[in-house]
């Protein structure tokens, strides 16, 4: 089964996913390897691999390649760059940031990237995805140069979301950016769900079960974490919970 297919099965049966968002920059071989085994440990659905800042692509291959022995939840890439792509992994969010003010980040990068995946990269999965930046927009909306929509502008992200579905993007990506102060706000998440039909994922600053279990109910269709799982992985546990709760709260009540 492809992991597009796994992450959609996953998200029929559950409402809301959870992915666990690693940065190899941050962290050592070993663990980056031991965080990636408590997340899967604890029910996360999924680990992503990627930075802003800072990764190269031997390092990424030594990061990842232990990995393949312990980790059976898919393993996707979230390149910062086109640096960013190895054979150890399952898949990749081939990513366009819809709302950069520079091509290259919309769809520069991705030509290059597209010459790696079919010469060095064949069996990486190419899973497309809207990468819309919100609010703080952190790191990646400055290195991305973005011009973050803001918070209360719902009406803003619907339009590029759903401009994404009709170009023809796989998933979309509503991202406050890493430590961002407040993530996405439910009401955002739920009138982009209203309308676009893809699975919406959502991360950014969510670093509380409640949190996690707001944007699962408000319709989110994966909930990602990345700085609480270097910071508290013992919270780890009640966030993938509350986002599993949330999510068949939500289906099981009839939401979308
Ligand atoms: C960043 O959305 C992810 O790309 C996760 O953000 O590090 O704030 O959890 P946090």
């Amino acid at each position: 089964m492809g992991v597009k297919e796994y992450l959609l099965g996953r998200i029929r049966e559950l409402g809301t996913i959870h992915m666990t968002l690693l940065d190899p920059d941050k962290v050592s071989p070993r663990e980056f390897l031991e965080l990636a085994r408590r997340a899967q440990d604890y029910g996360t659905d999924a680990i992503m691999v990627g930075g802003s800042l800072g990764v190269s692509e031997g390092q990424l291959d030594e990061y990842l390649k232990p990995l393949r022995d312990f980790i059976k939840v898919p393993i996707i890439l979230f390149p910062g760059s086109v640096a960013n792509l190895s054979n150890y992994a399952d898949a990749v969010f081939f990513l366009s940031v819809l709302n950069s003010a520079d091509p290259y980040f919309i769809v520069g990068a991705q030509v290059q990237a597209a010459v790696l995946l079919i010469k060095r990269f064949r069996r990486l999965e190419p899973i497309s995805l809207a990468y819309l930046i919100i609010g703080d927009g952190g790191a990646v909306g400055y290195v991305s140069h973005a011009r973050p929509i803001p918070y209360d502008r719902d009406d803003i992200a619907l339009a590029y979301a759903y401009a994404a579905q009709l170009m023809g993007f796989e998933m979309v990506y509503l991202e406050a950016g890493s430590g961002a102060r407040e993530p996405v706000r439910a009401r955002m998440i739920s009138r982009v769900k209203s309308i676009v039909t893809r699975p919406v994922i959502v991360g950014g600053g969510i670093r509380s079960p409640e949190k996690a279990m707001e944007a699962a109910v408000a319709g989110a269709d994966a909930v990602v974490t990345g700085t609480i799982v270097e910071e508290d992985p013992e919270l780890l546990k009640d966030i993938i919970r509350a986002v599993h709760e949330g999510g068949i709260k939500r289906i099981s009540s009839g939401g979308h």
